[in-house]
């Protein structure tokens, strides 16, 4: 694939500053960052970072926009966003295409990430004639209660590697309908995908005469974040990513009583019972494993299977996992593309050898595959083990193909396991019978924010509101009522009538 071609049609070429105000570019002066595709271990391109000064600029003009941005109508804004995802459908190909080869997810991954963010658009072009609040009775005469939702100013996007594009685009169209301008801090690792996503954004702005400055990008490492994290004209730090950042950037915040929505690791379960249908139990559960290389926040790392069907399922997995093709994910023939980077092939064999060291039996072997096409460094196999819920290494997120499995015979039990490690974020249970699955959707089942039935873990829709509990930092993005986390309540209580009464009949008068 051409993929100078690509990013010309993108118009990376032009810019790689890794800083911008909207339309306009500035000169960063910070260090240079390489990205490196997964796929053949070549340098795309470099891109400079943002100094303390640059992003400071950056969310000084973001704060000035906001000014004039909360006065447009929340409709008209829609109208942009709208726009916006007219413009995506445009770059659908080219933009899916990068983003599958600077982050390695497969062709097919790719085009559906920059499907997600044309979804939200159209969610949220909508949602811009839906920000009620409620209205109330007021217990005193001839006086009026009711509840608006106010635009909060500068939003801070933190986004991961591993959905390059989607996740900033799940954040920023909402928090613009909402009245927000946004300043983006992508991923290290996948710059180049952002540059392209504000290229695409800031000329449908610039057509729209929207003022300069409500859609900001730095390119930074971690410092950014922490720039980002203790900045109190930045209100809202959305972050997505590890666990481990996300306690930092949740610290950081709290500390400045700011407010922050954490979408962070998840360590997700699916339980196979004895009355699943297990044709669409193995399908969910290998797409939930191997998909993007293992490397979602709703990846399928765990199965409980009931001893009932163990033998029998485990024999289809290990079959299906045969056919797998790992390989170049430009390739519409591969499942299984690489891992971002060594320093995620580090840590897959460090978890297999923590596994095998705890007593781990393997189902089918992982490696480092070498040789043609393999030459980045960064393919491994997707690999299956028998382990034990409460083994160290089960109990933490590798983002990478390693599925756990483990046996059951009563559901109670299944779920208290599924239930039983820190992360909360995906869950399902794969069974035709309606008890099973409604004890599962009870407040005595799944502990997560999200419980399926009869689907995998992985590969949500847009429209409901995204994020888990427990160590997966308890925010939600996305649908359902997700946008008003980016907005401020304001509880309004008019009074018209020639009178001064107090609430619960307190007496003042002077
Ligand atoms: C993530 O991995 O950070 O549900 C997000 C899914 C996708 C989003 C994953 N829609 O798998």
């Amino acid at each position: 694939m051409k993929m100078d071609k690509v990013l010309g049609k993108l118009g990376i070429e032009k810019v790689n500053e890794g800083a911008a105000t909207g339309a306009e570019w500035l000169k960063a002066k910070g260090e240079k960052i390489e990205s490196f595709s997964p796929v053949d271990g070549k340098k795309i391109a470099a891109v400079t970072t943002v100094t303390r000064e640059t992003y400071d600029a950056v969310i000084d003009k973001a704060q000035q926009a906001f000014a004039e941005w909360r006065m447009w109508p929340a409709p008209k804004r829609g109208e942009v966003v709208r726009q916006v995802g007219e413009a995506l459908r445009k770059y659908k190909e080219p933009l899916g295409k990068l983003v599958s080869y600077e982050m390695g997810k497969s062709l097919q991954e790719g085009y559906g990430e920059v499907q997600e963010m044309i979804d939200i658009c159209d969610y949220a072009v909508g949602l811009s004639r839906q920000l009620y609040g409620l209205t109330m009775h007021s217990e005193r005469p001839l006086h009026r209660m009711y509840e608006q939702w106010h635009p909060l100013g500068v939003v801070g996007v933190i986004s991961a590697f591993n959905f390059p594009v989607a996740v900033w685009s799940w954040n920023s169209m909402i928090a613009f309908v909402c009245g927000n301008t946004c300043v983006w801090k992508p991923s290290e690792k996948t710059p180049l995908s952002a540059i392209a996503c504000q290229n695409i954004i800031a000329t449908v702005f610039k057509a729209n005469n929207v003022p300069e400055g409500v859609c900001g990008l730095v390119v930074g490492g971690r410092d950014t974040g922490e720039w980002m994290s203790s900045d109190t004209r930045v209100p809202l730090v959305s972050a997505t990513g590890s666990t481990r950042m996300g306690k930092a950037v949740g610290a950081t915040v709290a500390a400045r009583l700011g407010r922050s929505l954490l979408e962070l690791g998840g360590n997700n379960a699916i339980i196979v019972s004895e009355h699943a249908d297990l044709n669409i139990a193995l399908r969910a559960a290998i797409f939930g494993a191997v998909g993007t290389a293992g490397q979602r926040c709703t990846t399928t790392r765990r199965l409980m299977i009931h001893s009932s069907v163990y033998d029998a399922f485990k024999k289809k997995l290990v079959a299906a996992y045969k056919q797998l093709v790992i390989g170049d994910p430009l390739d519409e023939n591969t499942h299984v593309g690489p891992l971002i980077d060594k320093d995620a092939v580090a840590a897959y064999t460090n978890a297999i050898a923590q596994v095998k060291k705890a007593g781990g039996k393997a189902v089918v072997a992982g490696g480092v595959l070498e040789g043609e096409g393999y030459e980045s460094g960064c393919y491994v196999k997707p690999c299956i083990f028998e382990v034990q819920n409460d083994w160290e290494v089960v109990q933490h997120e590798t983002f990478a193909p390693i599925l756990y499995i483990m046996k059951f015979d009563v559901l109670q039990d299944a779920i208290a396991m599924q239930n039983n490690v820190p992360q909360g974020l995906s869950s399902s249970i794969m069974t035709l019978n309606m008890r099973e699955s409604e004890l599962f959707l009870s407040h005595a089942g799944s502990d997560c924010g999200i419980a399926n039935v009869n689907i995998g873990t992985s590969g949500a829709e847009i429209g409901g509101a995204f994020g888990g509990e427990k160590e997966t930092g308890g925010g939600r993005e996305s649908g359902s009522d997700s946008w008003k986390a980016y907005m401020r309540r304001q509880t309004n209580t008019i009074n018209w009538s020639d009178q001064l009464p107090l609430a619960q009949g307190i007496k003042f008068s002077v």
